[in-house]
């Protein structure tokens, strides 16, 4: 496979003046006409002609009215053009129904859909299909269908012909078509300058009833935007559309964005709580997206983060504002650390702007999202709030109708602060996580914090500079006061040294406040310290941190040793359960312990090599001692944490039912699952229904409840899900792989659908001792499933082998079971170039 590098970027030697496209849609045999104006740059020396083009029959093609011969090849044609402007046509036939990869024109459930990020317009028809090349789209459909959607606004409807203009113009990724019978949940919105935009969701028919959410939080998005950013919308209509077959969340094609059904539809019978918050904020973020990416898009792939980075940043900030600020900030680390920090301290490191590929999609990844987002959470605390809103609008009004790069971004900070920030752009050419040692020293009332960064060396960066820090540091006093507010020291240097004078006695440091730098802190210290910051600690984020701490480490001697459960954790988090002053969902993310797979990397880190059965008996032991530790306070939290109000998905409903939700899994120790069951027998929404399940399920019961469950929703594909997924997730170590054996067996395993295969192969990964079952029968059994799926959905097969990245974390023997199946996956015939990248990678 050819690899791509940044340093070879070279732009396109035409401009795109506009493209017409014809679309007579046909499930085996769609004809593309596309008539395309282009102009010869005169500043461009390289004026070879290629367009790219990818599994397309070429009917014919013209240049100026005269038919064309040109040469082509499995990637694109070439063809001899004029030196003047000339005007491209072509015809080409596709096959939806057989686009099973889910990328270009395919159909999911009857109806037409597009996905044409990164790569997929190619796959449609000949075009220059790079995010620089910026164009004004008009699309015509021809086809029986009842609705007919492209990008822009509508300029003429009728029976089974439609014709879309977008004004602005866009990169061919941006691109969207949809054609089915579809039914609209409609509404409408006012810009702030008084303009009228219909809004619609459109869904299958029997999904109608599942839309009002996802509408609601568009509008509060649109909203937000214009409070908060100064962004209005920009054409006459904005429409989203629910489709079953997708391989990621959602896509923000101009006008008309396409989301998985996963990601818009709910209802409190079928929808959790998180499901609510999670639709809510990629609704968010892909309306985000139509300032941060659509209006000013990248120059190239390389730049991805450009969009990604900082619509994450914007759609973080959007749930902080609707919802709890340090909750949604904790989730945020607690994901971060789940995702992106294997990834960063592991064979697939890259840096958040990667320097080469092979396959673009293999680049979609936590270090360019969320790393991504972190580095301008940075670039804003170091900047300051009303820096960052002066050069968030010079960066619009520069570059509006743009495709641009993160020097461009950089630039507009660099002028409105005058700082130079040639060291703070290593965030987005280093790969690793960078480690933050910290030493302290107390004399004559001067507290010094010494802080030493080290950032591991890896393939991606073999040699690590220091990086800008910005840690945030407050003091407190013995009794818990806080004796200095919280300030940004700003570390720059790999070793420096921060004194705090005129203090009257030894403060308690906290450091890291907000977690304000994506690091690694590395502190000696005590369980009596961190027990008092659990107590204590004026800043929310680290207060959590301080328990995470507690059970992190409680659990790492537990699963090493026979230590038993720590007194400081037990006691911290029986204070937690009291405390009813805190809010319900901070709570609940306080009880909540760290992850089987996070305690497998801390353990790793610090030199032994994880057991996964010890880790996971470890995690059992520590909830059942906090059970009975706590069994008095128990009923009276479970009792608070009843609603009787109508259910609504908001944070304070939803931070209630989370608190009772880990109550009641901490009661299920105690009754044998009688609670549960109750719960479950009564509930009337899928958050209370599901957490009894969950609850009965890991306690080894729950089997009529789960037969049922099965009954009542086996005709709603999404909750369906939920159920594949439920039981692979909760099964006992030595059951998990049995489990997803079975289910892949089951009627309605449909591998071809990703939200199911996610749901089932997906759910065995995660299932960390049972992944891991020393017999090697978890790899074998994934890598099975991936050598199937790779011919038909490249993408989706690529971006699963990540499970395996953490592979050299663990013995010997295990390493050797996982080595051969990465190198069965790797010798299989024809292997798809996403999937042959993916695992040389994680090979090294
Ligand atoms: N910009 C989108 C990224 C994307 C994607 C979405 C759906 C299917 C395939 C895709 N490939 C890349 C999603 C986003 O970040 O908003
Ligand atoms: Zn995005």
């Amino acid at each position: 496979p050819t690899t791509i590098y940044l340093k070879d970027y070279a732009p396109f030697g035409f401009h795109v003046e506009s493209v017409h496209l014809t679309f007579e849609l046909d499930p085996r045999a769609t004809r593309v006409h596309s008539r395309i104006a282009f102009r010869p740059d005169p500043d461009v020396a390289d004026r070879r002609f290629f367009l790219h083009g990818e599994n397309l029959s070429l009917i014919v093609a013209r240049i100026d009215g005269e038919t064309v011969a040109p040469d082509i090849t499995d990637a694109g044609l070439t063809c001899a053009v004029p030196d003047t402007p000339f005007v491209w046509e072509a015809e080409v036939q596709i096959d939806p129904a057989g686009n099973t990869a889910l990328e270009g024109l395919y159909m999911s459930g009857g109806m037409y859909c597009t996905q044409c990020e990164a790569e997929g317009f190619r796959k449609i028809t000949y075009y220059p299909d790079r995010p620089d090349v910026m164009s004004v789209f008009t699309v015509e459909i021809k086809g029986p269908h009842p609705v007919l959607l492209s990008n822009g606004n509508p300029q003429q409807q009728g029976e089974g012909h439609a014709i879309w203009h977008d004004p602005w113009p866009k990169p061919a990724y941006l691109f969207a078509l949809v054609a089915g019978d579809l039914l609209a949940h409609p509404d409408s919105f006012t810009t702030c300058s008084g303009k009228p935009v219909d809004l619609n969701i459109w869904v299958r028919p029997g999904d109608e009833g599942k839309c009002a959410f996802g509408m609601e939080a568009l509008k509060k998005s649109m909203r937000w935007d214009e409070e908060v950013y100064g962004r209005e919308y920009d054409l006459d209509v904005f429409n989203i559309v629910a489709v079953d077959d997708f391989n990621m969340g959602a896509m923000e094609n101009k006008g008309l964005n396409v989301f998985n059904s996963s990601a818009v539809l709910a209802s409190p019978e079928t929808a959790t709580d998180a499901n609510f918050e999670r639709i809510e904020a990629i609704i968010a973020h892909e309306y985000f997206h139509n300032w941060t990416g659509n209006r000013i898009t990248c120059r190239d792939w390389f730049q991805l983060c450009l969009k990604e980075g900082l619509t994450v940043y914007r759609d973080s900030q959007f749930t902080s504002d609707m919802r709890s600020a340090p909750v949604k900030r904790i989730s945020d680390v607690i994901d971060l650390r789940a995702r992106q920090f294997p990834e960063d301290q592991g064979p697939l490191a890259h840096p958040v702007r990667p320097e080469s590929f092979q396959e673009i999609n293999n680049f979609y990844t936590a270090t360019v999202y969320e790393k991504g987002a972190e580095v301008i959470g940075m670039l804003k605390r170091l900047v300051g709030d009303a820096a960052y809103a002066e050069a968030l609008d010079l960066y619009f009004a520069r570059h509006d109708g743009q495709a641009c790069t993160i020097e461009d971004w950089l630039a507009v900070f660099a002028e409105v602060t005058g700082r130079d920030l040639s060291q703070f752009k290593r965030w987005y050419s280093q790969a690793g996580t960078p480690r933050v040692h910290v030493a302290e020293t107390w004399e004559n009332g001067t507290y010094t914090l010494t802080f030493s960064q080290k950032t591991p060396p890896s393939a991606a960066t073999p040699d690590p500079q220091p990086l800008v820090l910005p840690i945030d540091v407050g003091l407190l006093g013995a009794n818990g006061d806080e004796v200095r507010a919280t300030e940004t020291l700003e570390m720059t240097e790999a070793t420096q040294s921060f004194a705090f004078e005129g203090l009257a006695a030894k403060p308690v440091p906290s450091i890291l406040r907000g977690f304000s730098a994506p690091v690694v802190l590395e502190r000696e210290t005590d369980a009596a310290e961190r027990a008092f910051l659990l107590a204590h600690d004026t800043d929310a984020f680290n207060r959590w941190e301080a328990g995470r701490a507690l059970a992190r480490e409680t659990l790492m001697s537990m699963a090493t040793s026979d230590a038993a459960p720590d007194a400081d954790y037990l006691d911290g988090m029986l204070a937690v359960l009291r405390d009813d002053g805190l809010d319900p969902a901070y709570r609940a993310l306080m009880l909540a312990q760290p992850g089987q797979s996070e305690l497998a990397a801390a353990l790793a880190q610090s030199g032994s090599t994880p057991d996964p059965d010890a880790i996971w008996q470890a995690s059992e032991t520590l909830k059942q001692a906090l059970a009975q530790h706590a069994q008095d306070v128990l009923p009276r939290i479970l009792a608070g944490c009843r609603i009787e109000e109508p259910f609504r998905p908001d944070a304070d409903q939803a931070g209630k039912r989370a608190l009772g939700g880990a109550a009641l899994a901490l009661v299920t120790r105690l009754d044998s699952g009688a609670q549960a069951a109750a719960q479950y027998d009564a509930a009337d929404n899928m958050t209370l229904q599901l957490t009894a399940l969950s609850c009965l399920l890991s306690a080894g019961k729950g089997a009529e409840q789960l037969a049922g469950f099965y009954d009542q929703w086996k005709l709603d594909r999404l909750v369906i899900d939920k159920w594949f997924g439920l039981q692979i997730v909760q099964a006992a170590p030595d059951q998990a792989v049995g489990t997803a054996r079975d289910l892949t067996g089951h009627a309605d395993f449909n591998w071809q659908n990703p939200n199911r295969f996610r749901a089932t192969l997906g759910s065995l990964s995660m299932n960390h001792a049972g992944f891991h079952t020393a017999d090697g029968s978890g790899y074998a059994v994934l890598a099975d499933w991936l050598i199937k799926l790779d011919p038909v959905n490249p993408q989706t097969t690529a971006r699963m082998c990540s499970a395996f990245q953490t592979w050299k974390r663990y013995d010997a023997v295990r390493q050797d079971l996982i080595r051969a199946q990465l190198e069965r996956i790797a010798a299989t015939p024809d292997l798809s170039r996403d999937t042959t990248e993916m695992i040389s990678r994680i090979l090294g």
